[in-house]
């Protein structure tokens, strides 16, 4: 059955407690698996700093389930967000059917308070705090959270486009050694070597899948205003792409999370096009669209 081999499984989560997008056709099989519903969660009280605890995890957990369905399929996973605590049942579903990843975290921030280090409460600034083994004992126990289990090593992931950290985090990321190319290393590197250095980095001892977490907000405003948190001077329109282009190549790649686009922040139509058409075009350098162009091994010329 086609929509079982070698193809892209679509999740749209529209899930905006932790603080939607839309999608063309790239070249290969597509399987829509649909809108997740997230019911509302009555009396989700804050628990400590945390808000809307109870409707994080259990909206987590749900997406857990789909992302692991998808890559049970053996197919290429693709989230469409919603705020980026998503990335919590993302990354866990499919970690739970890939045993080792590395992640990829695009964004201008480094999404990795605790839930004592976080300076707003919202927990789409803490997702990599509650998947990384190192962090495990910080945090507590959270109501609709215990399904959960640490899972990915701080070794394996690689931070790109960040230029919004707390101290917290920044501490995190010193003490636990994480590999992170800010935008001053993208400034200095070029995104050629940045990329070069993060396939080095990830692939320096096996190859594991690679789970691309993009925050349409690693990109900068100009291009991508429609979003709840932006930060000036991001990645270009272009840096983007080159980073999804090199990502397809390493034929590594297991799942996307595209998240952060909120058409509800765009001030005006044409702010929410760009915000939502970067997004479309960097799923499409992730599934195989090249600059340079392309044709079937078969193409044949127009008769003159
Ligand atoms: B996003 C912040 F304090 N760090 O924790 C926080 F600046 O998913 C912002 O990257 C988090 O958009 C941004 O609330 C979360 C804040
Ligand atoms: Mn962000
Ligand atoms: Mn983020
Ligand atoms: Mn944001």
């Amino acid at each position: 059955d086609l929509h079982h081999h070698h193809c892209v499984g679509i999740i749209g989560a529209p899930f905006s407690k932790g603080q939607k997008a839309l999608c063309a056709s790239p070249g290969c099989v597509v399987k829509d698996y649909g809108n997740l519903t997230f019911e509302d969660v009555p009396n989700d009280e804050p628990v400590g700093r945390l808000k809307t605890p109870r409707a994080v995890g259990r909206a987590s957990e749900l997406l857990a389930g789909a992302v692991q369905e998808v890559k049970s399929h053996g197919n290429t996973c693709v989230m469409l967000g919603g705020d980026h605590s998503l990335a919590i049942g993302s990354i866990s579903g499919h970690a739970a059917s890939r045993h080792e990843l590395s992640v990829l975290w695009v964004d201008a921030h480094a999404d990795i308070n605790t839930p004592s280090s976080t300076p707003t409460g919202n927990i789409h600034g803490q997702p990599l705090s509650y998947l990384i083994h190192e962090l495990h004992s910080e945090i507590p126990i959270i109501p609709n959270f215990s399904w959960l289990k640490p899972c990915v090593a701080a070794k394996d992931v690689v931070y790109i486009g960040l230029r919004d950290v707390d101290p917290g985090e920044h501490y995190t990321l010193k003490y636990l050694g994480i590999k992170a190319f800010s935008m001053t290393e993208v400034d200095r590197l070029g995104i050629a070597k940045v990329m070069e250095q993060t396939c080095d980095h990830m692939f320096s001892k096996v190859k594991k899948p690679i789970h691309l977490s993009f925050d349409i907000d690693a990109l900068d405003p100009s291009v991508s205003p429609a979003t709840g948190t932006p930060v000036a001077g991001g990645l270009t329109y272009r840096e983007g792409i080159y980073i999804t282009e090199h990502i397809c190549q390493t034929g590594l790649l297991s799942a996307v999370d595209m998240v952060e686009v909120n058409p509800k922040q765009g001030k005006t139509e044409d702010e929410i096009k760009s915000t939502v058409n970067a997004a479309v075009d960097l799923l499409l350098g992730c599934f195989g669209r090249v600059r340079e162009g392309s044709h079937d091994p078969d193409y044949k010329m127009p008769n003159p």
